[in-house]
Parts: C-alpha cells; sequence; structure tokens
C-alpha cells in the first residue's frame, strides 16, 4: 500500500520508466545477493553448487534492497533534473548495494579497471567483496562516490550539512537508518537545517528508512504512532513525505512521486531566496521510507520468519555451503531477479537496466563532491608580518594567542567571501577563545528567528556555533571531504566528545592516502584552546588535556599534534596546519594574556624545528655539556620554565642550564615511527643522552614517557604534568597542585643534578618555602602572589 499523504499523480511513471526502473532495482538487487555470497558462477550459468559458495558468509543483506531502492531512484532523479548529487548512505554496512550500484553505472570500473563492467568482472565484483585482498563489507574509502564510512552510525546526516554547506548547487540526500536514528549525534542533526542557508547553500534531502529493525531489535521511530513520528519530524523542521509498502510496482510509484515533490519544493525554495529574497527559514521536505528490512530475500529460513524481520539484518541463509536446502532456497532466491533479463550474454547490464542512470560526472560513484580533493582551491592566506606581534625582549609584553590568530582567520575569511571555501565550527565559544576578530568578516550561520539583542546571526555567516561537538565535527568532516578549509576551535575537555568521530575521520584519511585516485583533501584542524590550565570559571570538569593522547595512539601519517607557546609561533603553525593536507591536527594554544617569547622569524624557524634550544634562556656558555636540560612543551608550563630558568639563573648562578621549548608533540617519537620524529643522534644532541631532563608538559605526563622510552636518556627523564589535580581556583595554583609550578621544576632540578642536593639545600628550602607561602596567600587574598602574577623574564 502506498500512503495516502504521499500525492498521487505527482509523477506518473510511463509504464516503460516503471518497468526500467525496477529492473534496475532488481539487478542491484541481484548483485548485493551475488557479492554476499558467490565466488564463482555470478551469472548463475550452471546450477549453483557449494563450491561456488564463499567459505565464509559475510555483508549485510537487510538494509541492502533499500539502499538499492534509493540509489535507482536517486539515479532517475539526477538524470531528469540534471543537478549535481551526493549521497551519504547513513546503513554504509549495507556495502553489496553501494557497490552494486556502481559497477551498474561504470564508475566502479573505471575506478578500478579489472572489476569490468561484463562477466569476469562482476565474477571479481562478487568474489573481492569481504575477501582477503579484497573490499569492505562497508561502504568505505574505497567506494567510489562515497564520503561516509558506513561503520559507526551516527554521522550520515551531519556529514550530509557539512556537503551542502557553500555548494548552492549540490543535492545531498541522505538515507538514515531507523536504528542509526536513534543516536545522539543523528538526533542532534536534524536540527542542521536551521544553519542551512538557502541562498548560499545546497539542500539536504534526509530520507529515512524505517525498515523497522536494528540487528536484533525493532526501531523506535519505526514503532511510533504515525501521527507521533509525524509531529517529530516537524518538531525538527521537516515537511514529511510518506512512502510505504512492500509491492514493488506502488512502492516505485509513490518513491519517484515523493523525489519529484521533494525536488520541486527544493528548487521552490532556493529560487525564492536566491531570486526573490525571501528570508523565511523553509520547512524542507524529507522523505519517510517504510519497506521491509530484507525484502525480496527469502520469507522464512529453517521454519522461522526472515524477510521484515530483524533476523534479515546480515546473511539470511547462513548455511549454504553444507545445507542443500539453503543451497536451493539461495539460487531461488537469485534467480527471482530475472538475470537473464537484466545482464546479456557477456555479463554486462542491458539497456533497460540503464535507462535510469545518468551520464558521466552526474553518477552518483563518479561525482567530484565525492572526492572533495578534486575541488579544493588553496586557501588565500595573509602575509604572517600582517599580524604577527613585535617582540623587543623575550618575556616582557604579552598578547593573547588567540585573538591574534583572530586576526588572522578574519582575513582568510575575508578573502574566501567569495569562493566561500572556508569555515570556523565551535560549540559557542568563538568569541570567548577570542576569535572574535573573525566578525569583522562575516556572521554566525543562523536561519531561526533573529533578535535585536543578539550579536553577528546573521543568514549567509561562515562561523558556525552550535551546542554539539557531534555536529561541529561532522559539519566539518563533510566540508572537508568536500573540497574545502576549516577549523574547528573547542574547549581541551570536550573535544573528547568527538573522540570516535575523529577516529573514524583519521581511519578514513589513513585509507584515502593510498587510493591513488581520491585527491588528497584539507586536513581536519582543531584548535584547543580553552585549556586545562586555566578554566578560570569551571574547574574540574573542564580540566581534561586527553584529546592530545588520543590522537597520539592513531596513524602517524595522519595525526600531528602542536604546543605553540606564544602568539607568534601560533601564527606560524596555523599557518602550517591551514596549508596542509589530508591530517589531523590538532593545536593545542592559549586565549589567556600570556608572554611573547619569539619574534615571528624565530618563531617561524622554532616552528621549521618542531622543538629547539632556547639559547637566551639558559646558562650554558658552550664549554661543556649542561648540567641539566628543562624542556617544556605548551604555554603554561613554558611559563613555569621559563620561571624556573630564572630562578636557577639568580639562585644556582654555576648551573649550567638548557632550555628546550618542544612545539610539534611527534619529534619526540623515534625518526621510524613517525615522519616528523628525530633521528637519536639529533634526540641526544638536543636532550643529553645522561643528564637530567625536568620535562613542563601541557598534559598527562605518561604522554612524553610513551614518546621518548626508546631513548638513550630516557632513565633521566623526569615529566612534571598534569595528574588529575584540578579545582576552581588560581592560575599559579593549578600548576603548583600538579607539581608543574617553577618552585616545584627548581626543587626537580636540585633533587637530579648529581652533587646538587648537598650544596643546594638552602635553594630548595627556599622553593619549598614559596610553594607555603603561595598556599597561604592564596586562601588569604583569592589572588596569586604578587611575585608570580607580576613576574617577567628579565634575561
Ligand atoms: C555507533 C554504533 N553502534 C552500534 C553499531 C552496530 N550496528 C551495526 S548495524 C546496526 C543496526 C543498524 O540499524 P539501522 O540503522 O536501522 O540500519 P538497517 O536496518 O538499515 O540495517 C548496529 C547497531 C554501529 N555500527 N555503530
Ligand atoms: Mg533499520
Amino acid at each position: 500500500m502506498t500512503d495516502a499523504r504521499t500525492p498521487s499523480g505527482a509523477c506518473a511513471l510511463s509504464g516503460t520508466e516503471l518497468a526500467a526502473l525496477d529492473a534496475h532495482w532488481r539487478a542491484a538487487n541481484y548483485l548485493a545477493v551475488g557479492q554476499i555470497y558467490l565466488m564463482a558462477n555470478p551469472l548463475l550459468e550452471e546450477p549453483l553448487a557449494p563450491e561456488h559458495i564463499k567459505p565464509r558468509l559475510l555483508g549485510h543483506w537487510g538494509t541492502s534492497p533499500g539502499l538499492n531502492l534509493v540509489h535507482t531512484h536517486l539515479n532517475r532523479i539526477v538524470k531528469a533534473r540534471n543537478r549535481p548529487a551526493l549521497c551519504v548512505w547513513g546503513p554504509g554496512h549495507g556495502g553489496p548495494a553501494v557497490l552494486a550500484n556502481s559497477w551498474l553505472e561504470g564508475s566502479y570500473s573505471e575506478t578500478y579497471p579489472d572489476v569490468s563492467r561484463d562477466r569476469a568482472g562482476m565474477g571479481a565484483l562478487f568474489k573481492q567483496f569481504s575477501f582477503p585482498g579484497g573490499v569492505p563489507s562497508h561502504v568505505a574509502p574505497e567506494t567510489p562516490g562515497s564520503i561516509h564510512e558506513g561503520g559507526e552510525l551516527g554521522y550520515a546526516l551531519t556529514h550530509a550539512y557539512g556537503a551542502a554547506f557553500d555548494h548552492p548547487d549540490l543535492l545531498v540526500a541522505c538515507v538514515i537508518g531507523d536504528g542509526e536514528a536513534e543516536t545522539g549525534p543523528l538526533a542532534a542533526s536534524w536540527h542542521s537545517g536551521k544553519f542551512l542557508d538557502p541562498v548560499h547553500d545546497g539542500a539536504v534531502l534526509p530520507v529515512l528508512h524505517l525498515n523497522g529493525y536494528k540487528i536484533a531489535n525493532p526501531t523506535v521511530l519505526a514503532r511510533l504512532p504515525e501521527d507521533e513520528l509525524d509531529a517529530l519530524l516537524r518538531g525538527y523542521g521537516h515537511d514529511p513525505l510518506y512512502v510505504e509498502g512492500d509491492e514493488p510496482a506502488a512502492v516505485h510509484r509513490a518513491l519517484a512521486a515523493a523525489l519529484d515533490l521533494a525536488v520541486d519544493r527544493i528548487d521552490e525554495y532556493q529560487r525564492a531566496a536566491r531570486a526573490e529574497g525571501v528570508s523565511t527559514r523553509p520547512r524542507w521536505p524529507m522523505i519517510v521510507l517504510r519497506t521491509p528490512k530484507g525484502w525480496t530475500g527469502p520469507e522464512d529460513v529453517d521454519g522461522l520468519p526472515v524477510e521484515n524481520t530483524w533476523r534479515a539484518h546480515q546473511v539470511p541463509l547462513p548455511g549454504v555451503r553444507d545445507n542443500p536446502d539453503h543451497l536451493r532456497l539461495l539460487e531461488e532466491w537469485m534467480r527471482s531477479y530475472r538475470p537473464q533479463e537484466l545482464f546479456d550474454s557477456e555479463g554486462r547490464p542491458t539497456a533497460k537496466v540503464l535507462d535510469c542512470v545518468p551520464e558521466g560526472a552526474a553518477r552518483l560513484g563518479s561525482t567530484p563532491y565525492a572526492n572533495g580533493g578534486l575541488l579544493l582551491r588553496d586557501l588565500p592566506l595573509p602575509p604572517l608580518e600582517d599580524h604577527a606581534v613585535r617582540v623587543d625582549a623575550p618575556g616582557t609584553a604579552m598578547h593573547e594567542p588567540t585573538r591574534v590568530l583572530g586576526g588572522l582567520l578574519r582575513d582568510v575569511m575575508t578573502a574566501t567571501a567569495g569562493r566561500r571555501n572556508f569555515r570556523v565550527v565551535g560549540p559557542d565559544e568563538t568569541e570567548s577563545n577570542r576569535l572574535g576578530a573573525l566578525y569583522g568578516a562575516t556572521g554566525k550561520a543562523w536561519q531561526a528567528e533573529i533578535l535585536p539583542t543578539d550579536e553577528h546571526l546573521a543568514r549567509d555567516g561562515r562561523v558556525m556555533e552550535v551546542l554539539s561537538e557531534h555536529l561541529c565535527q561532522g559539519w566539518l568532516e563533510g566540508y572537508l571531504l568536500t573540497g574545502r578549509h576549516g577549523l574547528f576551535s573547542s574547549y581541551e575537555a570536550f573535544a573528547h566528545i568527538v573522540d570516535s568521530m575523529v577516529n573514524q575521520h583519521i581511519k578514513w584519511l589513513r585509507t584515502s592516502r593510498r587510493l591513488h585516485w581520491r585527491a588528497p583533501i584539507a586536513s581536519l584542524n582543531y584548535l584547543l584552546t580553552s585549556h586545562v590550565w586555566r578554566q578560570d570559571h569551571n574547574g574540574f570538569s573542564h580540566q581534561d588535556p586527553g584529546f592530545v593522547d588520543h590522537i597520539l595512539n592513531k596513524s602517524p601519517e595522519v595525526v600531528r599534534v602542536y604546543l605553540p607557546p606564544d602568539a607568534n609561533t601560533l601564527l606560524s603553525t596555523a599557518d602550517h596546519v591551514l596549508r596542509s593536507r589530508d591530517y589531523v591536527n590538532v593545536i593545542v594554544a592559549g586565549k589567556q594574556p600570556g608572554f611573547d617569547w619569539l619574534t615571528l622569524d624565530e618563531a617561524r624557524a622554532h616552528c621549521a624545528r618542531g622543538a629547539g634550544v632556547w639559547e637566551w634562556a639558559g646558562t650554558e656558555d658552550g664549554s661543556r655539556e649542561p648540567d641539566v636540560v628543562l624542556a617544556c612543551a605548551g604555554d603554561v608550563p613554558t611559563l613555569e620554565t621559563m620561571a624556573a630558568a630564572g630562578l636557577l639563573r639568580r639562585h644556582l648562578p654555576e648551573l649550567a642550564v638548557r632550555v628546550v621549548n618542544v612545539v610539534d608533540m611527534t619529534r619526540l617519537l623515534p625518526h621510524e615511527e613517525h615522519p616528523h620524529g628525530m633521528p637519536d643522534a639529533e634526540y641526544d644532541s638536543l636532550f643529553t643522552r645522561d643528564k637530567p631532563v625536568i620535562f613542563a608538559y601541557h598534559g598527562y605526563p605518561w604522554l612524553v614517557h610513551r614518546l621518548a622510552y626508546r631513548r638513550a636518556g630516557h632513565a633521566h627523564l623526569h615529566v612534571r604534568g598534569y595528574k588529575e589535580e584540578g579545582t576552581t581556583t588560581t592560575p599559579f595554583d593549578m600548576v603548583v597542585r600538579n607539581d608543574l609550578d617553577r618552585y616545584r621544576l627548581v626543587m626537580d632540578v636540585v633533587d637530579r643534578v648529581p652533587g646538587l642536593g648537598v650544596r643546594a639545600v638552602a635553594v630548595r628550602q627556599a622553593m619549598a618555602d614559596a610553594r607555603t607561602r603561595h598556599h597561604d596567600w592564596i586562601r588569604e587574598h583569592g589572588t596569586d602572589l604578587p611575585e608570580v602574577a607580576d613576574w617577567t623574564w628579565e634575561g
């Protein structure tokens, strides 16, 4: 049955069109089943025998007929409307379906000529699926036309919106599984429509696929009463079109009608906004497709119902190789699609099957939008001299590093006003992260109501703020994967919310880099600036520097972590990451006023090295090896290290102290483990092989040990960092509580330089006393000791 709410007659498919669509759908279904089961005899030219069957049956049948149906009908609409389209396949575990369609339309064979569009190629297509040395069972980077890995569910719709932003001509269809719709990120994603500008952005057409089931359970949305589901989707701002049924011809008609209507409405909303300046937020159409899970597959297996139940999720006939009954059922099932009508004697799809398929780059598997590197243009970055802060002497003047960066980002926004290929995303803190200069060039995207008291909201804004780290991440991923640039600024602690999402993106990049046909895309850049040491308003809940640890577990060829200690090093780092490709870059940098240590030229050289000696800060004279190395990474640890170096200079002037600053954490890794890793000889000359190294690090200290454990001097490496001592307190108390403060660092030096403990007992005592003084002072005055708060580098 078709639902009464789908206007009948909106699309009158002719009998020929209907037959062609159905042929395409049957062909795709046949190919999906073939991929799951067969390693030989692809066209069933002989009766199926056990040796034709793969020894391990893997893959997901249940979702595949629905994906095939949607793909078939998207072909039709793309061809009829001559409009660029991309599809995000949320239930991408239905890899066989998307592969089948790509093979049918020819995209697959053009990308992988060995899998030709004929009998031999069909055999290869079948055998390679989920087979050692073959292709994954899910939609993956290897899949032509894809920007979305069919693995971890939840991100389909946010990716779809990311792809649509600033692509005004693009239609992004997005199939959402009813199981996926239960995830938090997907639930938040419905709100993306409030950020989609009908003038400058493309359209997203969600297709909610209510096949009723997940792996082992019914789905929430499929079991809601109709009016409740309708109210929910309308509440999200959509105008749902319903297509329901299990009789193919009726469903084809209804789906074609619904798609025609949806695209008509999208066209009209865009026309009104673009030609007439209509600024009311459109109630964008969406499609609710209710068809059986595992539709057209075996109805019953071993006496149990399968089609239209959760049992259809993966492989409905598990025993085909050994169970003649299952083998017979499989053959009947495959022959039910009438393959002899769909493929010619050479195994090529017939003209009727291909009738709905568009040409060339219009094909969903060939669209350049899904190979975004092809569309990528370099960012017009301003000269850093325009933004650098003047540094007459290190450690005297102060700047808020991110505010300085904000000026650079504003220039990038201004320079991309025409081409619109740069966005900044964040969960509600662009201004508080001191990046407010951006609003001199663009506003914050917003399509909902705007009140006179609001600031910087704009329908065409390219700063995007939404209180969902999942949406920020997903939008940006979709944006980057379709050929643009961006930056995600976030609280450091809450970046963990997207740990799992960034895992997936890193996997995507790792795999893509090995595919000759995928062009490099812009890197995903994080700016973590409300960091662990300066949560003055917040406290313990906001103190967690572990995102960096998470990132550094991942593929070394993809991940980069930078801790620029001041404004000019932040500028140089940002310039570098915004030019880079195919990486995930994490920059941790302060937004609070901090000392400027390096001139722009020095900053450039230091960042290029990634780690280096600050000669002016130490007391080496070059005549002998240093007695101790003070190393630091991160703005606050750098400050404490510099203060410790100053104390040592004053109290122990005969001590030869070397100060090393690390910007690029991966330099600490062995050269063989990471492309940025230092060769041992370089590491040894920087940190020495046998002198104590007191390393003040921004995050959890064990990370530095992990990175450096193979170095000759590791036994002498003593790392201070965050050890989960957090609360709402003064900035200096945070470092004292975690033993990262200047006084503790001096005590560490006294304790670790051989022979110094006895000679410098008075210095050690003075440092301990200073910590006690600090303890008492802050409890009385609520601020840090004047000697700390007013400290400057004396040189
Ligand atoms: C975040 C996440 N949790 C769990 C899974 C395991 N999983 C794979 S498929 C699936 C069911 C998906 O159901 P639905 O979205 O309705 O897709 P369909 O019915 O079309 O297969 C689940 C739970 C997953 N892939 N991702
Ligand atoms: Mg489902």
